[in-house]
């Protein structure tokens, strides 16, 4: 395959400062007439052909003014048609037939229900006409959409509405001008039958903007949620970016087939519909959340990324990892800071933290890849997002802003790299960030680790801290990285001490910055021991060495001014105390150790000061990928699933009376909201139950089946089923059955209840899958389906999809192929499934591999899926 190398990238030759599309849709075949502005880019010699990428259209004609072209007067290719010896400037006319209805890739143009609608990044424009497809090939866009009216009603693109109109034979057509000059992936149209909601918003200059979200008919009402995210979004960027929106319209358009969760389309946001659909009855707290931010994310956008795109796609993270930070800034100052900030980080440990420690490793700005598409990760999002909340947290809040205005002003219209983006912040700070940048370059993270001394009678405390970043695939040579450190030094009371003056590092209120393999700091005048508190808020993604004692955690666990370490310090105890009996050749679990730590979750959850939502997050003992995080290798599902239970366990009966209590004392309104403080409380309730039930006792059954049948939204009724499917699957299957008949008329809903399906640990769960293929409204041509039901089986079930026979690896294997034959995007997203392989134990590592290996000698596979397989058997 053909690899493209960030070192190899040059300026096109050509620029396309005009784009005129018509495009006439009918059921059979979609027409595209286009005509490209074109120029040869200043100092480029004469005679340099004209490469114009196209895939999957078939050119009826081809023009340059009036002149139309014959065979020998271009090359056309599978990948596109070259012009040998075009004019300094000219204008291109092309028209091509496409046939959206066979296009099961979702990339390009598609019909999903029956609607037209695009998806155009990366690469997915070159699939609706020829063109430049490139992000740095900007160009601004007019299309005229014509359509029979009854088939599709509805006529959208980019920008603005210009004029609509009848046509003969009951057509009619609407005519969009985009006036911002945009990259070709961020193009998009949608035609069809769709009900609308709709709003005004005023910007902060007094600009009238119209909102409309549109869904598929009947299914308008379930968008208020997200229209009322959206301009609360709208608002949050004036106040806390000053971003004013810059069109007459902002449309969102949702629909069932779409292969990610959003796109930022210029003016005309298109969203996979579970995440805008949205009612109490089909929705739970969690649901409400991500279409919060989503909706925010899309639309933060319409600056960092849009109106500042980047140059080339190595660069993705410019756009996505800024854009998560503001999205993530926007939850926390929407809902609660400090519990967002703990969701985050359990996110990206999740997936981020497993996908760096594999053979997938890679920075977040990638210097070389096969098909853009496979780096759509969460090293990109959400280490791009760490990255620039680093960036915060060493300059400062105000300077950090003064860089950001500095970025979007200085780059309006352009496509920039992250050097330019790192330089405004140089220029707003005057400090050097050559070293920081590494963040972006550098795959793997540090391991930081610490030790402490205090001499009383000088009353000096030292700290010495150590970083190394392990080797990842084909990078042996790491530099160390510049890491801002948020500390506090815990007293005996847990207050945070003060100190005189403090040397060896760069420190600064509560902030020390350092660049080195390590550093000794000493603190002078500090009064008492202290506990050292590091990486307070989780202030740079590094994996610290938590090789305190239980004492240590368990004073932070209590008294720790930062809720951030607060929460980890008693995940870190737990982890402590029970990872090394998860190990193949590890010791017996000693449940007495287990005592202090239900002491301090007892204090928690007593606690007045501290919400539910976050005694909630602390009742989550840690999961199944923090251990196998933990272990690195040799990891037997079985054995952490078992050791786990023994600890929920062991947890569930100390705290039992007061589990009990607070399941049945904490009382919710009767008015169902999705704000932060309800979905806190009823979190916290559910988590009771879920630790109790671990107890697996008939009355604490009854309980949890009463939960399901008293349940007054899907928060509770979901909860209650997979509290049920975890414990006892017997129960289970018989509530799924009364939830599929009750519940599951709403797709959205019935994509919960496969994945309920698909997470049940017992050894029938396979035969299951296979028989939930078979069912009426199952398809694996619909990603929600396939995300649905595999992605519960591969992430929520390792003990299964891990299975020591390789049965689950198998099934995967052979659904990752049949999806390749016609959606090469998710295929290749579903084969991460395999990237743990080779820190299975023996037996499960050698049945994974067998899978892998099969599916790399099939036949024809595509290049997204191949790239994955290669690199993840490595
Ligand atoms: N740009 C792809 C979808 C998103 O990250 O917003
Ligand atoms: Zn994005």
């Amino acid at each position: 395959q053909k690899i493209v190398y960030l070192q190899d990238y040059k300026p096109s030759d050509y620029l396309i400062p005009k784009t005129e599309m018509w495009v006439d849709f009918s059921p059979e075949r979609t027409q595209i007439t286009t005509d490209l502005h074109i120029e040869r880019r200043a100092g480029v010699e004469a005679g340099t052909p004209l490469e114009l990428d196209g895939e999957q259209v078939e050119l009826v004609s081809i023009a340059i003014g009036d002149d139309v072209l014959g065979a020998g007067q271009y090359e056309l290719s599978e990948n596109g048609l070259k012009l040998l010896d075009p004019p300094q400037s000219f204008v291109l006319s092309t028209v091509v037939e496409v046939a959206p209805e066979k296009n099961k890739s979702l990339e390009g143009l598609y019909r999903s229900s029956g609607n037209w609608c695009t998806q155009c990044e990366a690469e997915g424009f070159r699939r609706i006409t020829y063109f430049i497809d490139r992000p740095d090939v900007m160009s601004v866009f007019t299309v005229k959409m014509v359509a029979d009216k009854d088939l599709a009603p509805v006529l959208l693109s980019n920008g603005n509405p210009m004029d609509k109109g009848e046509m003969s034979n009951n057509r009619h057509f609407a005519l969009w001008h985009d006036p911002h000059p945009k990259p070709c992936y961020l193009f998009a149209m949608v035609a069809g039958k769709l009900d609308k909601i709709s709003e005004k918003f005023t910007t902060k200059s007094g600009k009238n903007v119209d909102l409309n979200i549109y869904a598929e008919p009947g299914k308008a009402e379930l968008c208020r949620y997200a229209m009322d995210a959206l301009v609360r979004s709208m608002k949050w960027d004036e106040e806390r970016f000053g971003c004013e929106y810059d069109l007459d319209v902002f449309n969102i358009v949702a629909v069932s087939d779409f292969n990610a969760g959003a796109m930022e389309n210029k003016g005309l946001n298109i969203f996979n519909d579970k995440y805008v659909l949205a009612d109490p009855a089909t929705a739970t707290d969690q649901d409400y959340a991500l279409i919060e931010r989503i909706i925010a994310h899309e639309y933060f956008h319409n600056y960092t990324g849009n109106r500042v795109t980047c140059r080339d796609w190595f660069q993705l993270c410019l756009k996505e990892g800024l854009t998560v930070f503001r999205d993530q800034e926007f939850s926390s100052d929407e809902r609660f800071r400090d519990v967002e900030r703990i969701d985050d980080v359990k996110g990206l440990r999740q997936s981020q933290f497993v996908e760096d420690s594999g053979p997938l490793a890679h920075p977040p700005r990638p210097s070389q890849y096969e098909q853009i598409d496979n780096f759509y990760t969460s090293t990109v999002y959400e280490k791009g997002a760490e990255v620039v909340r680093m960036l915060m947290t060493l300059l400062g809040k105000q300077t950090f802003h003064e860089g950001v205005d500095l970025y979007l002003d200085r780059h309006d219209g352009e496509a920039a790299t992250i050097e330019q983006f790192i330089k405004c912040f140089e220029d707003v700070s005057g400090r050097d960030l050559s070293q920081f940048q590494k963040w972006y370059t550098q795959a793997g993270r540090p391991r930081v680790s610490y030790s402490t001394s205090y001499a009383a009678e000088q009353k000096l405390f030292t700290l010495v801290l150590k970083q190394e970043v392990p080797p990842t695939p084909g990078d042996d040579e790491k530099s160390p990285l510049v890491l801002p450190i948020r500390f506090g030094l815990v007293s005996n009371n847990g207050e945070d001490l003060t100190w005189e003056h403090a040397e060896g590092a760069e420190v600064q209120d509560d902030l020390i910055v350092t660049n080195e393999d390590e550093v000794t700091v000493t603190f002078h005048g500090v009064s008492s021991a202290p506990v050292v508190s590091l990486f307070r808020g989780f202030s740079a993604p590094v994996t610290l060495d938590t090789k305190a004692s239980l004492e240590e955690d368990l004073h932070r666990a209590r008294l720790d001014s930062d809720p951030f370490n607060r929460w980890e310090s008693l995940q870190s105890a737990i982890m402590n105390i029970v990872a090394p009996a998860m190990d193949v050749d590890g010791p017996e679990l000693d449940i007495e150790l287990l005592e202090p730590v239900a002491v301090a979750l007892s204090q928690t959850l007593d606690s007045q000061n501290l919400s539910p939502a976050f005694k909630a997050l602390c009742l989550k003992l840690p999961t199944y990928q923090d251990y196998t995080q933990r272990l690195g290798q040799n990891i037997d599902p079985d054995r952490i699933k078992t050791v786990r239970q023994k600890v929920s366990e062991v947890v569930a009966d100390k705290l039992r009376g007061q589990l009990v209590t607070l399941y049945s004392t904490l009382h919710l309104p009767d008015d169902y909201q999705p704000n932060a403080e309800q979905s806190g409380m009823r979190d916290l309730r559910n988590q009771a139950l879920s630790l109790l039930a671990t107890l697996k006792e008939g009355q604490l059954f009854e309980l949890v089946e009463r939960h399901y049948r008293e349940a007054r939204n899907m928060t509770d009724r979901q909860a209650a089923l997979a509290i049920m499917c975890a414990n006892a699957p017997d129960r289970a299957v018989e509530l799924l059955d009364d939830f599929k008949r009750n519940y599951t008329e709403a797709m959205t809903v019935y994509d919960k209840w496969l994945g309920l399906n698909a997470s049940i640990d017992d050894a029938q769960t396979i035969d299951r899958i296979k028989r939930l293929m078979d069912d009426d409204r199952f398809s694996l041509e619909t990603p929600n389906r396939v995300y649905a039901l595999f992605g519960a089986f591969t992430q929520g079930n390792p003990t299964q999809f891990a299975r020591a026979d390789g049965a689950g690896f198998e099934l995967i294997a052979d659904v990752i192929l049949q999806i390749d034959q016609f959606n090469p995007q998710v295929a290749g997203r579903f084969a991460v499934a395999f990237r743990i392989w080779k820190n299975y134990e023996s037996k499960r590592r050698e049945a994974a591999r067998a899978a892998l290996e099969r599916i790399k000698q099939s036949e024809k596979i595509s290049p997204n899926l191949s790239e994955m397989v290669n690199k993840t058997l490595g």
